[in-house]
């Protein structure tokens, strides 16, 4: 069996490459080690840059963000009892970010790619990717006992953090990693949004607390919590008293609560690989990085990154020349550093770690003050928040 373009991985990554691909004549398989069912159970990532959802434009799937996702012009900062708002759309001439669950963008990369009858090999065993490094790679993978192979062109590591494809090049690549000493609980419940109209991000001397939503109708909301934490440990009751203690007394008065319809505890990293090509394989999206998600550039990392190396691909396949696969590593790296340092400032800025005291909570303190109170240092935010230019 052959293919031009084989992808290690279903979700968002690979779904949003398959698309890109498809839509300019380029044959490509995705091999998935789980279920469409469980890809879709994980609930994950909320909020899309700009250049995410003309992505998903151009993959001829933006049609239900376009019309469920809540678009937002503003995030707020909550410290010391008090709101501050940010004016994202005023600080950056327009700019916007927009909530539409990661979930929902799975389902509909899903639902397009096989309405185009493109094939996606769910609960493939034991994929591997093979001769990269040479003219003809190709990817073995096991279903019900029996090893098949399939030759291509190319092969797209979208496995995500704990996939095989960067496992297979770990002699190859330059790692660096930070660990936090904290984790995220979420939770989600269909209860209006606190605050419908913005992001809300909270720093208290209880910790880092956070108010999103994935519709007008269903919400988000995290709380820091310790790593040794378990989800039993927290009731639904617990949650939603502890995040009342971290907000203002007018939000935490505001917040409707529910049933949680899910419940997680999420650790927090800065991690990237490089390089992120290898003859002719290709990592992509959390393969290659991950972000600590307070400043919800996971996915649309990812989304770049693909964007980057569907341009490559389509160039190579179409104007036979290399110029884009060559220079894809470097491309993505810069743009990921740059989210890699943002996501770690505002980390740092908005939770309390354990060695975060006298001086250190003093700097904190100073640099939310200066922050909401500086056009400037708001205008730094608004714009990594909204996403830097491709
Ligand atoms: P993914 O991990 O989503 O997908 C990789 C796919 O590859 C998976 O379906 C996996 O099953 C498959 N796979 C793995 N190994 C394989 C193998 N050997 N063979 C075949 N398939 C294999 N980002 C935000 O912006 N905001 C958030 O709030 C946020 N919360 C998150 C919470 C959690 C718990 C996690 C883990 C991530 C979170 N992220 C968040 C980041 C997340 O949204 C990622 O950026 C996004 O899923 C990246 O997509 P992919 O690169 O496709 O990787
Ligand atoms: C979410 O809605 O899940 C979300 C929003 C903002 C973040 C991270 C996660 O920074």
């Amino acid at each position: 069996m052959r293919t031009q373009v084989a992808i290690i991985g279903a979700g968002p990554s690979g779904l949003l490459l398959g698309q890109l691909l498809y839509k300019a004549g380029i044959d490509n398989i995705i091999f998935e080690r789980q279920s469409a069912d469980y890809v879709l159970g994980r609930i994950r990532a909320g909020i899309l840059e700009e250049v995410t959802v003309a992505l998903l434009n151009e993959a001829g799937v933006g049609e239900r963000v376009q019309r469920d996702g809540v678009v937002h012009h503003s995030i707020e900062l909550v410290f010391a009892g008090a709101r501050h708002p940010i004016d994202v759309h005023g600080l950056t001439a327009g700019k916007v970010v927009t909530a539409y669950g990661q979930t929902e963008l799975t389902r509909d990369l899903m639902e397009a790619r096989a309405a185009a009858g493109l094939t996606t090999i769910y609960e493939a065993g034991n994929v591997v990717p093979q001769g990269f490094d040479g003219e003809q790679p190709f990817v073995t993978w096991t279903i019900d006992g029996a090893t098949h192979r399939m030759d291509c062109d190319f092969i797209a590591g979208c496995d995500g953090f704990h996939g095989v494809s960067r496992a297979t090049v770990k002699d190859r690549v330059r790692e660096f990693e930070r660990v936090y000493p904290f984790g995220w609980l979420g939770v989600l419940s269909d209860t209006p949004p606190v605050s419908p109209h913005a992001i809300v991000y909270g720093n208290s001397e209880r910790g880092f607390s956070l108010c999103s939503m994935r519709s007008l109708t269903r919400s988000r909301y995290y709380v820091q919590c310790p790593l040794d934490d378990k989800v039993e440990d927290w009731s639904d009751a617990r949650f939603w008293d502890e995040l009342r203690r971290r907000l203002d007394p007018a939000l935490a008065e505001a917040i409707v609560t529910g049933p949680s319809i899910e419940k997680s505890i999420a650790p927090l990293r800065s991690f990237v690989a490089e390089p992120m090509r290898f003859g002719r394989m290709f990592l992509a999206g959390d393969a290659a990085h991950i972000v600590p998600p307070t400043g919800a550039k996971g996915l649309n990392l990812a989304a770049t990154d693909v964007k980057y190396l569907s341009t490559a691909l389509i160039s190579y396949f179409k104007d036979s020349t290399n110029e884009g696969i060559d220079s894809y590593s470097g491309k993505c790296l810069s743009r990921i550093w740059k989210a890699e340092r943002f996501s770690w400032w505002l980390t740092s800025l908005m939770h309390r770690f354990p060695d975060t005291a006298g001086f250190g909570q003093r700097m904190q303190d100073a640099e939310l003050d200066y922050l909401v109170h500086s056009r400037a240092a708001s205008t730094v935010l608004a714009e990594n928040y909204v996403g830097l230019p491709l």
